[in-house]
């Protein structure tokens, strides 16, 4: 964190006010990007950061380092626990180290503005700060689930024989359908696709033309599931020391990008209209087999997070579901 004393502000305190007079101080706050610059997954997070930077000059701005070249994506969750990053954009599924329960985000049913209402942001916010030394700020990805994309066909939900790329959000259910499953970074997933030691990977319905993967897919698998977190993190101590000013300005930048969020509907149809363009046909499950594919969603990823702590699992649930 930086601190930058305006000049004017300075020059009125020396000229004007006692020497503990509390004067502007502008901070800049080093920022990170789990997912690379200029992708899905960083949008909203680059569009926050240029909406502080505009309009909280004098008080708050953000100096966006980079993305997975900077700090490698697995390890971004503990850089701004230690306060190396001060502010992340991350997904719970790439810090379960810390923060393990944080696997029921993405089981959510209803938006981060609702959990705003009902409670279960303070949850989420709590689990975060004590286990994990972060404000839970803000979160982006509601209306975006998930998907299968595969470079064979399927024509049941049953995955024996498939190894599948992974990270913690699909790993229940995906081995509970039989794959054997790779974790990797999504900087790996081309390479993996490429020399074919993959036949597949989970990823949202967005983001997949980004780092060229649809050279490797040839088929995605709906109905789509769950619901991604992408989630602006702030090292506690550094919250902790921002002015109510700071802080509120934060919070506005939180409030104005979660509003974007009901637009990934429309995203979501165009990525699809993409997709088809690129040649990636879909495998649709309906009936039983939908049945099948979206209950071992659910059932296999609650009963990973109460595998974790069973009342925190019961807690979240109650405030994350809808039925
Ligand atoms: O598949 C992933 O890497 C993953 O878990 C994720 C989560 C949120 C957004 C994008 C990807």
């Amino acid at each position: 964190m930086k601190i930058k004393t305006t000049l004017t502000a300075a020059l009125l305190a020396a000229t004007t006010c006692a020497a503990n007079a509390a004067w502007a101080e502008e901070v800049t706050l080093r920022g990170v990007s789990a997912f690379a610059l200029g992708t899905t997954f960083s949008r909203d997070f680059e569009a926050f950061v240029n909406w502080i930077n505009d309009t909280g000059e004098g008080i708050v701005q953000i100096d966006l380092i980079g993305g997975p070249e900077a700090v490698p994506p697995f390890e971004l969750g503990n850089a701004v626990q230690s306060g190396v990053v001060d502010i992340a954009n991350n997904t719970s599924a790439f810090y379960t180290n810390l923060v393990p329960a944080g696997d029921a985000l993405h089981l959510a049913q209803n938006s981060i503005q609702d959990q705003r209402a009902n409670g279960c942001f303070e949850v989420v916010d709590r689990i975060h700060q004590d286990q994990m030394n972060v404000k839970f700020l803000a979160r982006t990805g509601d209306n975006m689930p998930f998907h299968l994309y595969l470079t064979k066909p399927i024509d049941t939900p049953d995955l024996t024989g498939l190894t599948i790329r992974t990270t913690p959000v699909y790993r229940a259910m995906f081995s509970k359908l039989g794959a054997t499953l790779v974790r990797t970074a999504p900087g790996e997933v081309y390479s993996a696709l490429e020399n074919g030691s993959i036949d597949g990977y989970g990823w949202p319905s967005q983001g997949v033309l980004d780092l060229g993967w649809h050279e490797q897919t040839k088929y995605r698998v709906d109905p789509g599931f769950y619901q991604v977190d992408v989630n602006f993190l702030v090292n506690l101590d550094v919250w902790n020391d921002l002015d109510d000013a700071q802080r509120a300005k934060l919070e506005e930048g939180a409030a104005w990008i979660e509003a974007q969020n009901a637009e990934n509907i429309a995203r979501n149809e165009a990525e699809f209209a993409a997709q088809a363009d690129a040649g990636i046909e879909t495998i649709t499950f309906d009936g039983d087999a939908g049945q099948t594919w979206l209950a071992t969603a659910q059932a296999e990823g609650w009963a990973a997070v109460a595998e974790v702590d069973a009342a925190l699992a019961e807690e979240l649930k109650s405030c994350l579901t809808t039925d």
